[in-house]
Order: C-alpha cells, then structure tokens, then sequence
C-alpha cells in the first residue's frame, strides 16, 4: 500500500512504507555531548540536544509501523587505518580524532564519545553502521543491506544536517533512492547551513530530495 505525505516540499512524497527504512545518522554523544568532537571543533552542542525526543518519536513511530530502523555512527578503528591523514589533521580543533578526551577517544569505535545517546539507543537486531566518511554508503556495507531489503525509499533524520545527512542523502540520491528528510529531527550547529541544506535538496523539483515535518511522516506512517 502506498502512503502520502502530502505537505511535504516541494511536493507530495509517496512511498510504500514496506520497502522504506528509517536512517538515523550519527546521534552520537561526540556530536551532541559536550567534550566529544562536535565540541572540539568549536561547537555549541546544546542546538543538537533539542533534537533528541523528535528523534525518538520518529524512531518509536518507524518501528511500529515495521519500518527497517538504520543506526549510523562516525568512527574510526582504535589504529586509526581507517582515518585519512587528511580528516585527521585537518584545522585547529582542540582535540584531534583519536586524542583521548572526556569521552574517551575522540571518534573511535568502542569509546563512550561514539556510542549513540542512550534515548535513542539501537534495537537488538538494528543494523548499525560504522562509517569512517561523512557519507554512510562510502566504506560501509549500508548498500548490501538496503539491497537484501528491499528498500527503495529512505527517511532521514541525524546530525548533522549539512554534514553527513545531506552527504549521506546525496549518495542515497545517486543511488536511485527516494529521500525524505525529516525537518525537524535534524539540526546543525549552524541554522544557516540547516536552512540553505534543506532548501537544496528540494529545490529544482527535489533534485535530491523532500522534506516533511516529523508529525507528517509519522501520520502517514498510521494511516
Ligand atoms: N562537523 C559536523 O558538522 N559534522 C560531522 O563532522 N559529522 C556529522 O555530521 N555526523
């Protein structure tokens, strides 16, 4: 059966819900916590904070509807060969990947700082991807899953828009997915980059894709 979002923009996205899945990028206490990366780049975390309990609704209202839920997460193996020198050394932050900080590692796997927060902890069963680039199909196996799946429509929410959500959608895009951001379980660290990201992607006739308010989707989702 096919859904409707119809106040989605810039125009009605539909989708079948049994071969759509949630992906949810990168909520991770290093991007939302204070002392984890987000931070270190110079970061107020709080704006990405907000964003949790619209996350978990939209988590709770994918599973009731036997929706895949997706996990993502930005890390790099403990020996860093998964890090290219250059995201390493790149700019000024006060910690680097890999640095031991109030969380453990910066960005490692395994350290407290790359876990997902607890509100929005994954499943027994959810798949959850590690991913070393800002992108989840890059490196990852996020392609052989959707394929084994069925899924040809994705919803998005995460962190940070601009950054690895909009990387991430850019490639589902490419990869002959429809794409349906979720505007309110999103955020930046700057609204500017939240607001231009979300009107490119619908811009040109959805030239990467929607977006919709979570309490749209969540009422397509029931219907
Ligand atoms: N810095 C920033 O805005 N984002 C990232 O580095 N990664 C993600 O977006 N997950």
């Amino acid at each position: 059966m096919i859904a409707t979002i119809d106040t989605a923009d810039p125009f009605a996205f539909a989708f079948d819900p049994g071969t759509t899945a949630l992906i949810v990028i990168d909520m991770q206490r290093d991007f939302i916590e204070p002392g984890g990366f987000g931070a270190a780049l110079g970061n107020d975390v709080t704006p990405l904070q907000a964003i949790v309990p619209t996350v978990a609704r939209l988590i709770s209202g994918a599973r009731a509807a036997g929706l895949p839920v997706i996990h993502t997460r930005e890390c790099h193996r403990p020996d860093l060969s998964d890090c290219p020198p250059a995201k390493r050394l790149r700019g000024a932050p006060v910690l680097r990947i890999g640095d031991p900080g109030p969380m453990g590692r910066i960005l490692i796997a395994g350290e407290p700082g790359a876990e997902i927060v607890p509100a929005l902890a994954p499943l027994p069963g959810e798949i959850v991807i590690d991913k070393p680039g800002k992108g989840a199909f890059h490196a990852t196996a996020l392609s052989d899953h959707l394929a084994r799946l069925g899924i040809r429509s994705l919803i998005f929410a995460g962190v940070t828009t601009e950054v690895c959500v909009q990387t991430t959608m850019r490639e589902a895009n490419d990869r002959g997915f429809d794409c349906l951001l979720a505007e309110d379980a999103t955020e930046s660290y700057f609204p500017a980059f939240k607001a231009a990201t979300l009107a490119m992607i619908r811009a040109q006739g959805a030239i990467v894709g929607w977006t919709a308010p979570t309490t749209a989707i969540l009422e397509a989702l029931d219907a």
